[in-house]
């Protein structure tokens, strides 16, 4: 097994369930049209039960009441049949109802909407693929309307932070020619409930809107369709101008205006449900209405008129806005507080399609961060959430790291707006502000690899990220049993490990990489991997750590420091401003403190440090011992593929244990309580070894290696 179809395998039933199946008659399916979502429900039911099962199951298009069939369609449609429609519940957009019963009753999957519909066919299947025929009856509605990722492609093939080989999507500035891949991307998409992708890198490149590309653009939405995916592109700001050949890309100009306005069109004569545009602007170098002396609303409206003409698009406007440049006064610029500044006086300036599309922490995806104070401070313009399903900063996919937990921990947590319970899952659902659209996205970055992600367990961040965005109080453990069992078989010792190693993965991760809120500690400036400890301080992108010989941490309390705490509603700002109730987790994120501070553990913070960092490296080495159970229990190909990778994390968990240990203990000089750090006398070194084809270099940063070699 490849990994190809991820959770989707249908893998038969082992012959303990025989005696609990039921013999289904038909498949019933309330639409013919062979694109409709609701048909590809009906052969997707078709396959899965005789994969699941073993039963060829014929399809019908007729309403008939036999009491064996499963009947798959809209709620329109089922009606209109003359479906009895009394029991079911209010259902919202995308929602379904699914009803089977103990005996020999007929399974009604009736959607909402064709999408519901599909959604619905794959919950029963996942369902049995589990073993699990306990009867149900249960209308099952998403927390918000917006449910999408982002994929970082560009056109030449590449992705922006993508660990699993090139595009499925680009290839030599085009858009590929076989839709293969794609369409098996978007049936994993619909299984976890995402409605639409945004294809393309936020860091966009024009050429997308190439006579060529346009009809690829095309393709690829038809290839989706079917599976009710949607589609949506990032646009570059300055694309009038350099695609357009127009003087300005200013958004006031009415020459640019119209000039988004035709091709706007264009995209809408190929795609005619396109979900939306994404937009990076002012960011890293990126042009964006700033550069025009205009603001961030005047840019967002403009993309937002000109989808308003074509139906429901919407403007996704992230608000990762920061200038990666030294501001004069270095010591007071803290990136953390760039998205508030930036947007919380535009707060209902937005027309009504735009959406604030806000990371969920204050800067960048870090092993841990508060929630970004934005979610905070927008009332009347609406939001959406981004998580990151790549690992950019948590092991790149040579790690692993079950990020549900760090994702509940950020929905879970109360924002107290104006002294009320303000839940983040429930700010973004709309509920709490009266939104009418908002929700999640997740930057993905799937590649051509047959793994998709690069790493098989990693693949359970996809599946938890879908099931987290439709519902935000999905259990991280009991979607990470699902998983496996979906993925890699029923048997107890395959859930219960793949269990363990995930749940304690973030943890994990934390201990050896970055502490007390202190960030991952990788490299900064690039590559966002590896130990660097020393890369973090003094540069533009502005993790700072502010490690000196006697203290660490960053202070951004209103008192003393950048005054980050301050952007929060009264109760949190209160809270992070005073280091007594501040969580030691997050200590050094919002004060400065000498290594001898004690936390509420007692501990020293570089104490902690120290063992923390054990810690997490021994826990590491566990998780191959873990794996190692599972031997013969699922196939050699993947059982291979995933020890490899959790064998060379055991291995650079080490080297971040010895490096970041090594470079705090360089600097502050203070001894490690159990006489570990620095010293290694029983380690050979490999420069020291008999080197055959190998030769010693010097290595950057110094820590990175054992004495810098
Ligand atoms: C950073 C990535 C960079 C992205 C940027 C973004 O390192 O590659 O372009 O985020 O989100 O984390 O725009």
């Amino acid at each position: 097994d490849n990994g190809l179809e991820g959770w989707l395998r249908y893998s038969a039933l082992p012959a303990v369930f025989s005696n609990t199946q039921r013999r289904y008659s038909s498949i019933i399916v309330l639409n013919k049209d062979e694109t409709s979502p609701v048909y590809t429900a009906g052969k997707e039911l078709q396959d899965g039960l005789k994969r699941i099962l073993g039963q060829h199951v014929d399809i019908d298009f007729v309403l008939t009441g036999s009491p064996t069939s499963i009947v798959v369609g809209t709620l329109g449609a089922f009606s209109s049949a003359g479906g009895d429609t009394q029991d079911i519940p209010a259902l919202k957009e995308d929602g379904f109802w699914l009803q089977t019963d103990a005996a020999n009753d007929c399974v009604h999957i009736i959607g909402q909407n064709e999408r519901g519909a599909i959604y619905g066919a794959f919950e029963y299947l996942m369902r049995l693929a589990q073993g699990n025929f306990t009867p149900v009856a249960s209308a099952n509605n998403p927390s918000a309307s917006i449910r999408w990722v982002n994929q970082w492609d560009n056109l030449d093939g590449s992705i922006e932070r993508g660990y699993a080989g090139p595009s499925i999507f680009f290839k030599d500035g085009e858009v590929v020619k076989d839709m293969t891949r794609i369409s098996q991307f978007a049936r994993l998409l619909s299984s976890i409930r995402i409605n639409a992708v945004v294809i393309n890198n936020v860091n966009a490149n024009p050429k997308l809107f190439s006579e060529t590309n346009l009809n690829g653009l095309r393709r690829i939405a038809d290839a989706m369709r079917p599976w009710g995916v949607r589609i949506g592109i990032s646009l570059y700001f300055d694309s009038p101008k350099e695609f357009g050949g127009l003087p300005t890309s200013d958004p006031l100009d009415p020459a640019v205006n119209d000039w988004w306005k035709k091709i706007t069109a264009k995209v809408y004569e190929n795609v005619h449900d396109l979900v939306g545009y994404t937009i990076k602007a002012n960011s890293e170098g990126q042009p964006g209405p700033l550069t025009y002396k205009r603001t961030l609303a005047d840019g967002a409206n403009m993309f937002a008129r000109a989808l308003k003409p074509h139906g429901d698009g919407v403007v996704m406007y992230r608000a990762f806005v920061y200038n990666h440049h030294l501001d004069e006064s270095v010591w007071k610029h803290d990136r953390a507080n760039a998205a508030v500044d930036f947007f919380k006086d535009l707060d209902g300036f937005f027309e009504d399609n735009v959406i604030v599309q806000i990371k969920w922490g204050p800067i960048d995806f870090q092993v841990r961060e508060p929630p970004s104070p934005l979610l905070a401070n927008l009332r009347k313009t609406k939001a959406a959430i981004e998580f990151q399903v790549a690992q950019e900063y948590l092991g790149q996919q040579s790690h692993f790291v079950y990020m549900a937990p760090l994702w509940r921990e950020i929905l879970d947590y109360d924002m107290r707006i104006d002294g009320k319970d303000s839940h983040i899952r429930d700010i973004v659902s709309g509920e709490r502000l009266g939104w009418s659209r908002s929700g999640y996205t997740a930057v993905l970055n799937i590649g051509s690899d047959t793994t998709w992600i690069g790493n098989h367990l990693s693949m359970s961040n996809m599946y938890a990220y879908g099931r987290i965005a439709w519902d935000p109080l999905s259990d991280p453990v009991s979607m990470i049993q699902d998983w496996a069992r979906l993925t890699f078989g029923l048997h107890k010792i395959i859930v219960d490990t793949i269990t363990k190693i995930s749940m304690e993965s973030w943890p994990t991760y934390e201990n050896y990489s970055g502490n007390l809120g202190i960030q991952t500690l990788c490299d900064i400036i690039y590559t966002h991997y590896g130990p660097s400890p020393g890369s973090q301080d003094g540069n533009g992108w502005g993790q700072w750590t502010r490690a000196n010989a006697h203290s660490i941490g960053m202070d951004r309390t209103v008192a003393t420091g950048s005054g980050n705490s301050g952007q929060y509603p009264p109760e949190i700002a209160a809270m992070y401003e005073n280091i007594e109730t501040t969580p030691d987790n997050l200590l050094l994120w919002f004060h400065h403190v000498p290594y001898t501070h004690r936390l509420k553990s007692g501990k020293t913070v570089i104490q902690h440090f120290y063992d923390a960092h054990y810690e997490g490296a021994t826990n590491a080495q566990s998780f191959l011992v873990e794996w190692a159970k599972l031997k013969g229990l699922i196939d050699d190909h993947r059982f291979d593929h995933v020890a490899f990778k959790l064998e060379y994390q055991a291995g650079h968990a080490l080297v971040w244990r010895d490096s970041v240990n090594y470079f705090y203990f360089a600097k502050c000089g203070i001894p490690d309580e159990k006489n570990r750090v620095g010293n290694h006398q029983w380690r050979i070194q490999a420069q020291d070894m008999q080197l055959s084809g190998y030769k010693v270099v010097s290595v950057t940063p110094v820590e990175a290696a054992s004495q810098g070699k």
